[in-house]
């Protein structure tokens, strides 16, 4: 089955504000609800493709919010894309990261849609696209940040009794050093050996906090660490020093920062990003220079909701190695389901789909319902 040749004819942007199950309380911010930025690239054969773009809490995590990203991509990508060869995924990405500096979180949604329209035309899944499947299912973390250490050790319960998750990721670099680590304790006391867990600190502590910090962690049996401070320096300055792994995530912007990482020694593992390395390749660019310095990898998420997060998965489905397998949880900490046919989570696993594409199909009903513009219908 070969390509049909195909032009983008149109490029359609919207915002849908979903809540989460509960406030997903983070360092930098407190999370009530999500906003998927959707794009979708109308093609010449008639082939659609659709990619989307997250942040967490507006611009709490970085530069790009939803809302710029919509601005951008209709007033600057649009006008690129146009009349543009559908089928050079590549070629396309070139000319944007040529005219469009940074805005890594629209590029990732425009190559997702790209490569979902060329997998419906081809026939084939995006991770095939991408060189073909290590796996077809990704172990998948969850977050605790209910901000309440029992509420969290119930949560991580029932989340073990389902089978749904037995990895679990604490937010934690709002309270005292002291009194975060008496949190993790707990509840990886309460856990025992039933689970695994993990610690995202959001850049919020100082290198000296950090050596507190790390020093406590170890003690409370916890495996991994993310981004406990802001520069890479700092992490440098931390890696090898305590017998627990330490992971970056808001240092890693792409493939130069995770070279220069690399060859800083800033990192045991990567969290790897579709949005934050600016496109799915992007990614799999980050991925390779990690396999070549010998730095594990996770699947990270900027808490996408399915699309975002199953294209994802389509590009942690294709790496050699996933030593720290994934938490692409984001569609699970929303309300409500924007596809016809939910995703697959089961065994602790979310399972990756086989059709074309990226593998999904949207409740159309349900997008229009929960966009932001939807009352602004213009009368008489
Ligand atoms: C981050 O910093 O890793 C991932 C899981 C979660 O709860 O927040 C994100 C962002
Ligand atoms: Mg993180």
């Amino acid at each position: 089955l070969l390509a049909a040749p195909a032009l983008i004819e149109r490029v359609e942007t919207l915002l849908l504000d979903l809540p989460t199950i509960r406030p997903h309380q983070l360092a930098m911010t407190t999370m009530q609800g999500q906003t998927l930025m959707l794009v979708r690239l109308y093609c010449s054969d008639g082939s659609v493709g659709v990619g989307e773009g997250t942040t967490i809490g507006g611009l709490a995590y970085g530069a790009e919010s939803p809302e710029g990203m919509k601005l951008a991509i209709d007033t600057y990508f649009t006008p690129l894309l146009l009349g543009a060869n559908a089928n050079a995924v590549p070629a396309i990405m070139a000319r944007l990261n040529t005219a469009i500096q940074d805005n890594r979180f629209a590029k990732s949604a425009v190559e997702t849609a790209l490569f979902d329209a060329l997998g419906k035309r081809a026939g084939l899944p995006v991770s095939h696209l991408l060189g073909g499947r290590m796996r077809d299912s990704l172990p998948v973390a969850w977050t605790l940040a209910s901000g309440d250490t029992a509420k969290d050790i119930d949560e991580a319960e029932r989340m073990l009794a389902q089978a749904r998750h037995r990895i679990f990721k604490l937010k934690i670099g709002r309270r005292p050093v002291k009194d975060d680590v008496a949190h993790v304790a707990a509840i990886k006391k309460a856990l025992g050996d039933r689970a695994e867990v993990r610690v995202d600190v959001n850049m919020a502590w100082s290198p000296l906090q950090a050596q507190h910090g790390l020093a406590g962690l170890v003690d409370a049996a916890c495996s991994l660490v993310e981004q406990p401070v802001r520069r890479a320096e700092a992490m440098a300055e931390l890696k090898g020093r305590f017998p627990i792994a330490l992971m970056a995530d808001e240092s890693l912007t792409g493939p130069a920062s995770a070279f220069a990482l690399a060859r800083d020694g800033a990192a045991d593992v990567f969290a790897i990003k579709i949005e934050q390395s600016g496109g799915l390749r992007a990614a799999l660019q980050v991925a390779a220079i990690a396999e070549a310095a010998g730095i594990e990898l996770y699947g990270g998420t900027m808490l996408e909701g399915a699309i975002g997060t199953i294209a994802a998965a389509h590009v942690f489905a294709t790496v050699n190695q996933l030593q720290w397998g994934t938490e692409l949880f984001g569609p699970l900490l929303l309300t409500e389901e924007i596809l016809a046919e939910p995703l697959k989570y089961s065994n602790f696993e979310l399972q990756i789909p086989q059709g074309p594409g990226l593998g999904i199909v949207l409740d159309e009903d349900r997008v229009q319902y929960f966009r932001r513009d939807r009352t602004h219908v213009s009368v008489g």
